[in-house]
């Protein structure tokens, strides 16, 4: 199953190691075939190297829009070396055999993302590369296919042992091409959707950069990678890791829930702290210094922070680094981070630090998908965003200035916590919180049970459901906990029951009309 390599053709846009590996190929008596610039780019350095016009008699046309797209090309790609029709066709055609393929493509990603304008976008999509990169990797029994640098390299070794390549390096060659075109063309799809507006998730396709494989997913016994998007937004996905092992599956997982949380709160209005565990927040506090927010955090639950993610929303600095060092902390990010912090980091060098040059804009439209047995789920990202405008009472008492803002706080609090979700806070501290019951009155019984296990009053406290109450037990659960403002989105059948319930307790409620789920 080895391949001899007797000729390439290399067409690469990033010409970075081109020379280099053009040399090596040269050396091992392979003859180099390429397009006008990367063929210039090899010729530069003095090395022999043929036009593609060469073998197709044909120039380059239409603004190179046609260059490679040619029998002479497809069917030295194609080829199948030992059937006997494909032979006599490549003999009568005068159609040499490519053994090896280095393409890389045009920047189109790039070039979104630097801001081209829609011209400039669509001449940088890419049509004879791509098309070579899946002619080749078809053909893999006999063409090994190299689309990044390091896929190159892989090859050079194998050819410096021989001159051949493995069937099984150009096996595995062949699905990272398809992934390179399908990740390719799903930029494409994406962009050409934005231009549609709303219709944006039902109209592309999707598709990601291979970020880092792990060694294990949410358990040892299974295999897990992470992926990437095109131009992805700030988050985990772009952040930059200071220090600390590997991230792990979970570690990603838990890390964006905490960092899309603490996006919530801009900090032009004060530091802000989530701590997380499993994706779901055991404490969220803000405070007059990110110390002082990060203490109010832990002191709701400390039990389960040990182990956690830590998200604030602002530079960490020395003070709140040297807090967080206090108890064993899976991950901290932040937007950036003070030299000073750092330093005190180095200590905990197993301590994982995630630096990401900002938050997220949380009103921002993407997408979040969900996989289900053959298939994934996709929907827009819960923008909701809620003002004291937004609130309608339903109660006979209305709420204070005070309880209007707690009230709030829980609610953006409870838009990230699973479902059934109960949150109690007060002066911008979660003081417990209820996640992921099947049933909103242990929720609501749970969450109180920690502010009690933790000694936090939860009188005079704001609950926050994020879906409506259907009968009044949880909301009575709440009240009985202490609570005097409840917020919820209302729209239950079992309503009249609930606001009668709330009145007879002298509560004040708010309907929001937005329910925020999450399963
Ligand atoms: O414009 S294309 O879609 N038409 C083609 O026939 C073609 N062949 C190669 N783009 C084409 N390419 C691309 O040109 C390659 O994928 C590569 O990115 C680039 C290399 O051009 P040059 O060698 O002139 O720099």
């Amino acid at each position: 199953d080895k391949v001899l390599v007797r000729r390439a053709l290399l067409s690469v846009s990033d010409k970075t190691g081109l020379v280099d590996a053009a040399r090596k190929l040269a050396d091992l008596g392979v003859e180099l075939v390429s397009t006008g610039g990367t063929r210039k780019a090899i010729a530069d350095a003095g090395l022999p190297v043929k036009d593609i016009s060469e073998l197709t008699g044909f120039p380059e046309m239409m603004d190179g829009r046609v260059k490679t797209l040619h029998p002479i090309v497809h069917g030295g790609l194609l080829g199948v070396r030992d059937a006997p029709e494909h032979k006599a066709a490549m003999e009568a055609h005068g159609i040499g055999a490519i053994d090896l393929v280095y393409v890389n493509l045009y920047p189109f990603e790039a070039t979104v993302a630097a801001g081209g304008d829609y011209e400039t976008c669509v001449e940088n999509i890419d049509i004879g590369g791509p098309a070579m990169i899946r002619s080749a990797a078809k053909n893999h029994g006999y063409v090994a296919i190299c689309t990044e640098p390091s896929d190159m390299a892989e090859v050079l070794g194998e050819l410096a042992d021989g001159g051949a390549t493995t069937l099984a390096l150009r096996k595995s060659l062949a699905a990272r091409a398809y992934a390179r075109t399908a990740a390719y063309d799903a930029a494409i799809s994406g962009w050409f959707a934005a231009q549609l507006g709303d219709e944006a998730p039902r109209r592309k396709a999707f598709a990601g950069e291979l970020v880092q494989t792990m060694r294990y997913g949410e358990n040892p016994h299974q295999a897990a990678a992470f992926y990437r998007f095109p131009n992805p937004r700030v988050g985990v996905a772009t952040a930059r890791q200071l220090q600390g092992k590997e991230l792990s599956y979970n570690n990603i997982n838990d890390t964006d829930a905490a960092f899309e949380l603490i996006a919530e709160f801009d900090p032009a209005n004060g530091p802000a702290c989530a701590i997380i565990k499993h994706a779901n927040p055991c404490g969220v506090a803000t405070g007059a210094s990110l110390r002082e927010a990060y203490e109010r955090a832990l002191a709701c639950d400390p039990t389960s922070a040990f182990g956690g993610i830590v998200a604030l929303n602002s530079k960490l600095d020395a003070a709140t680094a040297e807090k967080v060092l206090e108890i064993f902390t899976e991950v901290v990010i932040a937007p950036d981070a003070d030299e000073d912090a750092v330093a005190l980091f180095r200590k905990k060098k197993n301590v994982r630090l995630l630096t990401t040059g900002g938050l997220p804009d949380p009103t921002a439209a993407s997408d979040t998908f969900r996989s289900v047995a053959g298939g994934f789920l996709v929907q827009g990202r819960d923008t909701a965003r809620l003002t004291s405008a937004d609130l309608k009472v339903v109660t006979k008492r209305a709420p204070t200035e005070a309880e209007v803002r707690d009230m709030l706080f829980a609610f953006t609090i409870a838009k990230h916590v699973k479902s059934n979700a109960i949150v109690y806070a007060r002066e911008g501290q979660t003081l417990g919180v209820g996640a992921g019951q099947m049933n909103r009155k242990d929720s609501a019984r749970i969450a109180a049970l920690r502010a009690a296990d933790f000694g936090l009053d939860l009188k005079g406290s704001a609950c926050a459901s994020e879906a409506f109450f259907p009968f009044p037990d949880g909301l009575i659960q709440a009240a009985d906990a202490g609570c005097t403002a409840v917020i919820q989105p209302g729209g239950s059948i079992g309503d009249d029951k609930v606001i009668a319930a709330a009145d007879e307790r002298g509560l004040a409620m708010v309907f929001t009309g937005v329910r925020v789920f999450r399963h």
